[in-house]
């Protein structure tokens, strides 16, 4: 099992606290509670004592948390970043969490890539498509990763998955599957993601 060296850099509450951009960065992205900091910790093997605050509550993660991480002879920064869509959010806060990841996009980062993570549940939301919209705009390279895997029967996952495909989703690789857990799905995502960002600067 490929295991990655981190420390966590910083964390970020508005554009004057971003730490500069001196990594490629892989930003995660999606409504709240769909398990990104659960499945960064997961990729940093951090699945008893976590580094990245999980919680069964919407709206857990508020800042934007850098993790360093080294990976053999490559390093670069996972960006934890708030969710969006959870009920009860007010137009406020809406707007403040728009004008974040405004702020974070538009600061001259290296952002390589992003991961777009979707319950494997429910898909695409309304959520879900104003924000790829608004990456497709800044063409954004993306690696769909939908989570929660291991909440759909197993007979249903393959139409599933198909029917996901189909619907023309944007990913720079298919799609993977996660369950919240250091298994295969998590391996072969720790292999594909300092790939990918080899292969994108290389363009
Ligand atoms: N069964 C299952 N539970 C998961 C999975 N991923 C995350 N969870 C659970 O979903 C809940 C939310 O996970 P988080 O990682 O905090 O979600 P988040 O996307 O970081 O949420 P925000 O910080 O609010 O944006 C927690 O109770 C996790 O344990 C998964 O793949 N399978
Ligand atoms: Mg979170």
């Amino acid at each position: 099992m490929t295991h990655w060296q981190h420390d966590a850099v910083r964390t970020a509450w508005s554009r004057a606290q971003f730490p500069a951009a001196e990594l490629p960065e892989v930003v995660f992205v999606g409504r709240s509670n769909v398990g990104k900091s659960t499945l960064i910790n997961v990729l940093l093997g951090r699945t008893r004592k976590k580094v990245a605050y999980v919680s069964s509550k919407p709206g857990k993660t508020r800042s934007v948390n850098f993790y360093r991480v080294l990976a053999g002879e490559e390093s670069f920064c996972l960006v934890d970043m708030p969710g969006y869509g959870y009920a009860g959010v007010s137009a406020g806060e809406k707007k403040n969490w728009w004008r974040l990841i405004n702020d974070f996009f538009s600061n001259d980062r290296h952002v390589s890539f992003v991961i777009h993570l979707v319950d494997f549940r429910h898909g695409f939301l309304e959520g879900d498509r104003e924000l790829t919209g608004w990456l497709d705009g800044m063409d954004m390279p993306r690696l769909v990763v939908f989570t929660k895997g291991d909440k759909v029967p197993k007979g249903r996952a393959k139409g599933q998955y198909e029917k996901y495909v189909r619907s023309g989703l944007v990913s720079v690789l298919p799609p993977f599957v996660t369950n919240g857990k250091n298994d295969e799905a998590a391996e072969c995502l720790r292999q594909a993601i300092p790939q990918i960002i080899r292969e994108l600067n290389d363009i």
